[in-house]
């Protein structure tokens, strides 16, 4: 690993890989950094190593939209993120890292009846768990968001949204190092460049794990590795009910600041916000093909940049920056895979679609207590895998993304 992944103030070079530890995570993203930092201040479990095969924060958790919110549609993915969303109003604090969250509020747009009825509903869930979070029609739209198009003389009007104050922009970066930053300290060993090759699992049970630097023993394997689960899980043997696909976003050259608000339509597939830096973050749907390429495509911002055109037209001679792909595992009913597998000691951190990265520190307070303790946390009771053989589905389509 070159020296630019490792700055001395946030993160030790570690020395080789040992021969045991109490816990191994595969993935230094989010998810696997919070449990580790979880781990142990709550708990006191420090023997922990984590396995990155790139670089810290080289997959979903620097390629997401940065969104923070948790008007989610089911009861129980309201209940989690808000949650989430509370942890992370004080992660700065916490990880004594500046992580710039701005709680601004997000906007789902409504452009018909239908869509409206929707966000009723899902403000109504929202209301009953005491998340801030309303139907407002379009005049309400136009001032608090007054840069926003609401004339008639687009492909579809704007007829409301569900607001949601508490929605808002983090810098997922410093989200990465400042856990890697307070796990490292606390005695969690972060590989970089360590790549899992196998499993060693044997009479329905994880016993170690096998890697490009030499195999380990371990006590409990948790694989938070977004976009690679179903590969990785395969190695122990672990079929996921999972889908790859990719979703593209760019960023435009900076202008002065604009827009406070996020915007989600949910009607045109698309979403935007403004960075602390000034850009314009705009993305739309996952690609509707499965596949693990992270190639861009220009229909994708042909098809972006004519909606968001629509809500924004002074936008219309600003350049685009840069434009990137992250993967997405999508689980049949758009809800996490958290939890316990049929192997023994081997749990999964996966099935986060696009919406992970706002789930990071409840998924490490949660996934870092039933390791400790090998109870699940109620909180991710309805996530465990074995919801796909119950039949005891939760569907967050209506709120997963921006897919309605
Ligand atoms: O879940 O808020 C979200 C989101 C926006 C873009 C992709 N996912």
């Amino acid at each position: 690993m070159k020296d630019i992944f490792f700055r001395k103030e946030i993160l030790k070079r570690p020395g080789p890989l040992k021969k045991h530890y109490d816990v191994v995570i595969v993935g230094g993203g989010s998810h696997g950094l919070a449990t580790a930092y979880y781990l142990a201040i709550h708990h006191g479990i420090t023997d922990v190593a984590i396995l990155e095969k790139n670089y810290i924060g080289s997959g979903a958790a620097g390629r997401n939209t940065t969104i923070i919110r948790s008007n989610y549609r089911t009861p129980e993915g309201a209940a989690f993120y808000t949650q989430s969303v509370k942890l992370y109003e004080k992660l700065s604090a916490d990880l004594d890292f500046n992580m710039m969250f701005s709680q601004h509020g997000h906007f789902t747009l409504a452009h018909s009846d239908r869509s409206l009825v929707v966000q009723n509903e899902r403000a109504e869930v929202n209301k009953l768990l005491g998340i801030d979070s309303r139907v407002i029609d379009r005049q309400e739209v136009k001032k608090l968001c007054p840069q926003i198009n609401i004339g008639e003389d687009v492909t579809w009007p704007i007829q409301g949204a569900l607001y949601h104050p508490p929605g808002g922009i983090i810098r997922h970066d410093a989200v990465v190092w400042g856990y890697a930053k307070q796990a490292g300290r606390r005695g969690a060993e972060i590989h970089q460049g360590v790549e899992v090759t196998g499993f060693d699992v044997r009479n329905g049970k994880v016993y170690g794990v096998k890697t490009n630097q030499g195999d380990i023993s371990a006590g409990v394997v948790l694989s938070a590795t977004a976009g690679w689960s179903t590969p990785v899980a395969a190695l122990a043997g672990v079929p996921l009910p999972l889908t790859g696909s990719i979703l593209q976003a760019f960023v435009t050259e900076p202008v002065k600041p604009f827009l406070d608000k996020i915007i989600v339509s949910a009607q045109m597939h698309i979403y935007c916000s403004q960075t602390d830096r000034g850009e314009f973050l705009i993305g739309a749907e996952v690609e509707p093909y499965p596949t693990y390429s992270n190639k861009g495509t220009f229909p994708f911002i042909e098809y972006a940049c004519r909606h968001i055109l629509e809500l924004f037209p002074q936008l219309h001679a600003t350049k685009i920056l840069r434009h990137w792909t992250g993967l997405c595992d999508m689980s049949p009913d758009y809800s996490p895979i958290i939890g316990e597998t049929e192997v023994d000691g081997f749990l999964v951190d996966c099935g986060w679609g696009t919406y992970g990265f706002k789930a990071a520190p409840i998924t490490g307070v949660t996934l870092a207590e039933l390791i400790a303790t090998g109870k699940t946390p109620k909180l991710i009771e309805p996530f465990k895998l074995e919801r796909f053989y119950d039949d005891n589905l939760v569907s967050e389509l209506a709120a997963a993304a921006v897919s309605h």
